[in-house]
C-alpha cells in the first residue's frame, strides 16, 4: 500500500498541474513591458477626436505607445489605421496591446432584444421583409441569442490576419484547452502577444485588426485595424530588379461615422445593429483614410499598389478607366492591370486583369501601367445590385482614387514588359494540395435567418447554427488535407475567412446568371489552386477549398468576414490537433461521477499520507503547534476564542 502512495501523488499532481495549464494565460502587467521578440510593438487601443477629411471625428483607434501626435488644432491629424508593423520570416513578433478605451461617452448603445422588436414594428425595405412573418405582440415574447447581439464595445482583442502563426483568438496564444476562453482585454487590460513567424513565410501584405466577438464590426467601422508587412526583401529586390521602385499602399476602408457635434458615436451603426434595413446614410469608401485621393506616376512607369480591402460590410472591385469613362462597362472601357500575389502569397507569373473584385480581408499586389498621360480613375463599379438587393447605401459606383500619370522623360521605367516577369512564388507547384491526401470532406453553409421574433434580427448561421465559444464545430489533425464545399445559401456574398491556415481554391461556382449580375464572373475568376485565405463566396454559391494544416494547432476559428455578420453568429470553432484533458469539460458531462471520483481519491490519498506520516513518526511530539497570532509577548499560548467571536 505504501509503496503506491507515490503513484498516487504522481497521478494528482498530474491532474493539479493540467488544470494549472488549463489557467494559463497571457494577460499581463500594464508595466510589463512584453518586449522579448525580435521585432515589438506596442499597440494602444484609445478613443480619440481626430480630423478625418472635414469631419471633427471622435472614435476608437489604434496608436503607438509612444505616438503623441497632436498636429491639427490640438486634435491628432489622422489616426488611420494603427502603425504599421513589419517583420521578416524566422522573426518572433510581440505585441503587446493595451486597452484605454474609455468610451462612455460614445455610441453606439448595444441594442437589446426590446430594441429589435420596436425596429421590427415597421418593416424596412418592402423588397427584404415583405414575406416575413409578423412579430411578436410583446417583445418580452422574444427569443434572445444573447451572446450574438453585439456588444461590450470597449473590450478588444487581436487578429493578425493571414499569418501562419500560433492560434491566438482563445487566451492563452496557442491554447489546446477546448474550453478556453476568448481572449477579451477590458479597459484598463493589457496582453501579451507572441507570435513566431515560420522561416518559411510567404512574404507579403498582411493585417491587424480587433476580433472580440460582438465588438469586431463597430471596432473595424471606428476605425481600428492596421498593416503587418511579413518583408524578407524578396519581392522589394524583386521589382527593383525589373526597375520597378514605386510602391504604395492602398487601404480601402468603409467606415460609419458622421460630424462629432452630435455626441452619438455614430447613428448608422446604431440603425445597423437593430435590423440592418435604414442604411441610407453617406457610406462612402476611402482609400487610405482620404476621399479620392491622387496617386502620381508617369507614363511608362510600373506603379506598385498593394491594396487591403478592409471594408466592414461591403466588397469592392477595382477597375481603372480613363477619367470620363467611368460609367461603361468594364469588359469594353477597364484597361489592363497585372495581380501579382493576393492575400500575403505572391505569384510566379504576372496574371493580367481589367477587374478584380475584392471582400473584407482580402489583398491585392496590383501593378500599374500607363501608355498614356492624363487623368485615370480606380473605380467601384457593378455589386451595388448584386450584394444586397440594390439597396440603398449599399456598395455605389464611386471613384475611389485617382491616378495622374505625367509625361516625364525622367521616371524609371521597367527593363522588360509586365507580361513577361518573374517572381519567387509564395508557395511553389510542390506545395500544392494533391487530391489523394485529403482525408474528409466537410460541408458548411453560411445563411441567415430572418425570424423577427428573434433577437438579433436578421440572424446569421454555420450549418444552421450561431456561434458559441464552448462549442467545438469542426475537428482536424496537423498534417491532414481536408476539403470543404463552402455553400452561400443567401443572395449576398460572404467572404470566408479561415485563420491561421491558409487554403487552395478549387471550384467556385453560382445559381445566380453572370447576364443579370455581370460582376459574378470576375467574383468567380481564380486561377484553379490559388492560394487564399479569405475567398469570397458567390451570392447562392459555393467554393470548394483544399485545407492542409500545418504546426500551428488548438482551437481556433473560422467566420464569416463581414464582421457585421461574425459578430451576429456566423462564426465556428475549429480545433487542430488533440484537445488537452481539461477538468471543467468532463464535470459538464459527468458531474455526479466527477464529484464521487474526486472525492474518493482525496480521502483515499489524504488516508495514504496520514499514514505514511505516522508510519515515519510515530514518537509522540513534546509540544503542541500553535499559531504565531496565538503567542503572547511572553511567549505564552493565549486564549483567543472571545476576540475571534469579536465578543
Ligand atoms: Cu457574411
Amino acid at each position: 500500500m505504501k509503496s503506491k502512495s507515490p503513484l498516487m501523488l504522481i497521478a494528482l499532481s498530474l491532474l493539479c498541474s493540467l488544470m494549472v495549464a488549463e489557467a494559463a494565460t497571457d494577460y499581463i502587467s500594464c508595466d510589463d513591458p512584453c518586449n522579448g521578440g525580435d521585432v515589438n510593438y506596442d499597440l494602444v487601443s484609445t478613443v480619440e477626436t481626430v480630423k478625418l477629411m472635414n469631419y471633427t471625428y471622435r472614435g476608437r483607434f489604434y496608436k503607438s505607445g509612444t505616438d503623441d501626435n497632436r498636429g491639427i488644432d490640438g486634435f491628432p491629424e489622422s489616426r488611420f489605421m494603427g502603425p504599421t508593423m513589419r517583420v521578416k520570416p524566422g522573426q518572433s513578433l510581440w505585441i503587446k496591446l493595451s486597452n484605454e478605451m474609455d468610451s462612455s461617452d460614445i455610441g453606439p448603445t448595444p441594442p437589446t432584444a426590446a430594441d429589435y422588436w420596436v425596429r421590427l414594428q415597421k418593416p424596412g425595405e418592402a423588397i427584404k421583409y415583405k414575406y416575413y412573418q409578423l412579430p411578436v405582440d410583446d417583445p418580452s415574447r422574444m427569443l434572445v441569442d444573447t451572446p450574438n447581439i453585439p456588444g461590450h464595445f470597449d473590450s478588444t482583442n487581436l487578429h493578425v490576419h493571414g499569418l501562419d502563426v500560433e492560434v491566438h483568438m482563445f487566451d492563452p496564444v496557442g491554447t489546446h484547452n477546448p474550453d478556453a476562453p476568448h481572449i477579451k482585454i477590458d479597459p484598463g487590460e493589457c496582453y501579451c502577444y507572441k507570435f513566431n513567424v515560420p522561416e518559411h513565410h510567404p512574404e507579403g501584405q498582411y493585417w491587424y485588426h480587433p476580433h472580440l466577438h460582438g465588438s469586431s464590426a463597430v471596432q473595424l467601422w471606428g476605425g481600428m485595424f492596421g498593416l503587418l508587412h511579413v518583408d524578407g526583401g524578396t519581392l522589394e529586390s524583386e521589382l527593383g530588379g525589373y526597375g520597378i521602385t514605386t510602391t504604395k499602399d492602398f487601404v480601402i476602408w468603409d467606415p460609419a461615422f458622421q460630424n462629432v457635434d452630435k455626441d452619438t458615436h455614430n447613428i448608422e451603426v446604431d440603425e445597423f445593429l437593430e435590423g440592418q434595413t435604414t442604411l441610407s446614410k453617406i457610406h462612402p469608401f476611402l482609400v487610405n483614410g482620404e476621399m479620392n485621393p491622387t496617386f502620381e506616376t508617369a507614363t511608362g512607369q510600373v506603379l506598385h499598389l498593394r491594396v487591403l480591402c478592409a471594408t466592414i460590410e461591403n466588397e469592392n472591385t477595382f477597375i481603372v478607366y480613363e477619367d470620363g469613362r467611368e460609367e461603361e462597362f468594364w469588359d469594353d472601357a477597364g484597361l489592363d492591370f497585372w495581380v501579382i500575389g493576393v492575400d500575403g502569397v505572391m505569384f510566379r507569373k504576372p496574371s493580367r486583369k481589367h477587374i478584380a473584385v475584392l471582400a473584407g480581408g482580402q489583398r491585392n499586389e496590383i501593378l500599374l501601367q500607363f501608355d498614356k498621360p492624363g487623368n485615370y480613375v480606380i473605380r467601384q463599379h457593378g455589386i451595388d445590385g448584386m450584394q444586397f438587393f440594390g439597396m440603398r447605401g449599399h456598395p455605389h459606383n464611386q471613384t475611389l482614387a485617382t491616378i495622374r500619370v505625367t509625361d516625364d522623360e525622367s521616371a524609371p521605367k521597367p527593363s522588360i514588359p509586365i507580361d513577361d516577369m518573374i517572381f519567387t512564388p509564395g508557395y511553389d507547384e510542390s506545395k500544392s494540395i494533391q487530391a489523394h491526401e485529403l482525408v474528409k470532406s466537410e460541408t458548411i453553409v453560411f445563411s441567415m435567418g430572418a425570424d423577427r421574433n428573434k433577437a438579433p434580427f436578421p440572424q446569421y448561421f454555420v450549418n444552421g447554427k450561431a456561434f458559441s465559444p464552448d462549442r467545438l464545430d469542426f475537428l482536424a489533425h496537423p498534417g491532414e488535407a481536408r476539403e470543404y464545399v463552402l455553400i452561400n445559401g443567401n443572395h449576398n456574398v460572404h467572404p470566408f475567412h479561415i485563420h491561421v491556415n491558409r487554403f487552395q481554391v478549387i471550384e467556385m461556382g453560382s445559381e445566380l446568371s453572370a447576364e443579370t449580375y455581370p460582376v459574378l464572373k470576375s467574383v468567380m475568376d481564380f486561377e484553379p489552386g490559388l492560394w487564399r485565405d479569405t475567398v469570397v463566396l458567390p451570392p447562392n454559391g459555393r467554393a470548394r477549398i483544399w485545407v492542409k494544416y500545418g504546426n500551428h494547432t488548438g482551437k481556433t476559428l473560422f467566420h464569416c468576414h463581414f464582421l457585421a455578420h461574425e459578430d451576429t453568429g456566423m462564426m465556428s470553432t475549429l480545433f487542430i490537433g488533440e484537445p488537452d484533458f481539461t477538468f471543467s469539460r468532463w464535470k459538464v458531462a459527468n458531474i455526479d461521477t466527477v464529484i464521487m471520483i474526486c472525492v474518493g481519491a482525496t480521502v483515499l490519498v489524504v488516508g495514504i499520507l496520514f499514514a505514511v506520516l505516522f508510519s515515519r513518526n510515530s514518537a509522540p511530539k513534546d509540544y503542541s503547534p500553535v499559531s504565531v497570532g496565538d503567542i503572547d509577548d511572553d511567549g505564552t499560548e493565549q486564549d483567543t476564542t472571545e476576540d475571534r467571536d469579536g465578543k
